[in-house]
């Protein structure tokens, strides 16, 4: 009982969101790079408001993150002292490509990831790699409009090609690209797409789609035949939308809602187009941009497990307003309590998440973001008792414990995001936390940088040398 003996215990981050160091050693310029903190971030991010240079007045957290560029042994050294199995991180596609469209990587960023996977193996903790998560390189998004281009497809399998020839026995553990179903509404971030003056975004926005699923085929396919040990997955935001009400019109309403997030994994799981996606598109008069072999592609490539972030369910109605932070947003839920940030806080929504998602694809799961963002307040030596995290984190895995025991749902492992306080993707905050590890850093960017242990690091560190038995 409870979970498996190879459980992958560990923590997520993102490249973007603590790496730093944008500009050394040769890396080239992203789209994640040009995302300020403040009011214009959502304009930006959302592809609403083009921002292609760094503008005087503006604060660019991603420009310095938490500097893990140079701190990286440090973190993995703490992550290891609190027994992490796993370490979920991304590449930076700018630092192997500083342009994109090269044909020779730049060594240097290789030997970054050599050397950080190094320090994982140092400690044998296994690297979970997410290949890209929210970053392109800013010359693609000039020179070729990012994911609305095919040519995407191929600097995309240049890149993975490279990845899996030279990481090949460092990585087994995949992810094609972050959040997938999040480039629907931030479009700059997750496809580097600003829309022009009178352009379809319907159409745009699913030619990109069409452009990353395929490019996730070939990834898998690439993936496969380098090493067919390697096991590479999708990665969803998820989070079960429930009806407001039993009214079946609130049960349709919920049940579309879900729809739009799934059908990119449906595609990556399935292999094919969705029948409900493809009734959609004729209606909006939207033809997919299928080229010879890309069914065929999408078909044979499928992932062999799907991972998801889990922070929240949703809920939709019919005839109610969905409010938030414009990414993906919600009902308001009347039944659930919230975070500082405003977001519904739910740990039995994971249980039917899980099932949902397993029922429907009957893969493995791997659960790869789950947390709490709030304020964190030290004390006079630095030390923050984070109570309100520990409890967040206990009642989801309590929840995740019960699933895999009471509905035998196959689940390869949990990160919980942000194991280390990083910049927020979202708001660009530093102060909206999630680590057992505090880095002192301000919303502005000062701060020594110094990482001190906060009170979750030792409850995690128990939980994971527990195999999840001791949650207390
Ligand atoms: C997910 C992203 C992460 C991460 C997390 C928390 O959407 O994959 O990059 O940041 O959410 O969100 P936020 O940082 O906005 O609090």
């Amino acid at each position: 009982m409870g979970f498996r003996k190879d459980f992958l215990w560990g923590g997520a981050t993102a490249a973007n969101q603590c790496e730093g160091a944008y500009s050394l050693d040769g890396r080239g310029l992203a789209n994640v790079d040009l995302i300020p903190h403040g009011k214009d971030r959502k304009l930006v991010l959302t592809g609403q408001r083009k921002m292609y240079s760094f503008e005087e007045g503006q604060y660019y957290p991603a420009q310095t993150g938490i500097d893990m560029y140079h701190h990286f042994k440090e973190d993995i050294a703490l992550f290891a002292e609190m027994g992490f199995k796993t370490y979920r991180m991304s590449i930076a596609w700018s630092r192997i490509f500083p342009n994109g469209d090269e044909e020779l990587p730049n060594e240097e960023g290789l030997k970054f990831y050599d050397a950080l996977f190094h320090e994982c193996r140092k400690y044998d903790i296994e690297p979970l790699v997410t290949i890209t998560h929210f970053d392109i390189p800013m010359h693609l998004v000039e020179a070729y409009g990012g994911w609305r281009n095919r040519k995407m497809i191929e600097f995309y399998k240049r890149l993975v090609t490279i990845l899996f020839q030279r990481y090949k026995g460092i990585v087994k553990y995949w992810l094609t690209f972050n959040e997938i179903n999040v480039m629907l509404h931030a479009s700059f971030m997750g496809a580097g797409i600003c829309y022009e003056q009178g352009e379809d975004r319907y159409k745009t926005i699913y030619t990109a789609a069409h452009h990353e699923l395929v490019a996730s085929a070939w990834a898998t396919k690439i993936g496969h035949e380098i090493d067919p040990g390697n096991k590479i997955g999708c990665m969803l935001a998820a989070g079960t939308y429930y009806p407001l009400t039993c009214k079946p019109e609130d049960v349709l309403a919920a049940q579309k809602a879900g729809q739009k997030n799934f059908f990119f994994i449906d595609v990556q799981s399935r292999g094919v187009y969705p029948n409900y996606a493809l009734k959609e598109f004729e209606r909006n008069g939207f033809v997919i941009p299928f080229e010879e072999d890309d069914q065929r592609i999408l078909k044979e490539n499928t992932v062999d497990f799907i991972s998801f972030s889990y922070y929240r369910s949703r809920c939709a109605a019919h005839d109610a307003i969905a409010e938030g932070d414009g990414i993906l947003d919600s009902v308001k839920n009347p039944f659930l309590k919230t975070s500082d940030w405003g977001w519904d806080i739910d740990p039995l929504g994971l249980r039917i998440t899980m099932n949902e998602l397993y029922d429907r694809y009957q893969k493995p799961l791997f659960i790869v973001e789950n947390g709490l963002g709030a304020k964190d307040v030290p004390d006079e030596n630095g030390f923050v008792e984070d109570d309100y995290r520990i409890d967040y984190l206990r009642r989801h895995i309590e929840v995740m414990k019960e699933t895999v025991e009471q509905d035998g749902v196959d689940l390869l492992g949990y990160t919980s995001w942000g194991p280390i306080d990083l910049v927020s993707a979202g708001t660009g905050e530093m102060s909206k936390r999630y680590g057992f590890i505090y880095v002192d850093r301000d919303d502005q960017g000062n701060g020594s940088l110094k990482r001190t242990k906060k009170k979750s690091f030792d409850w995690y560190k128990k939980v994971i040398a527990t195999n999840g038995e001791d949650l207390s």
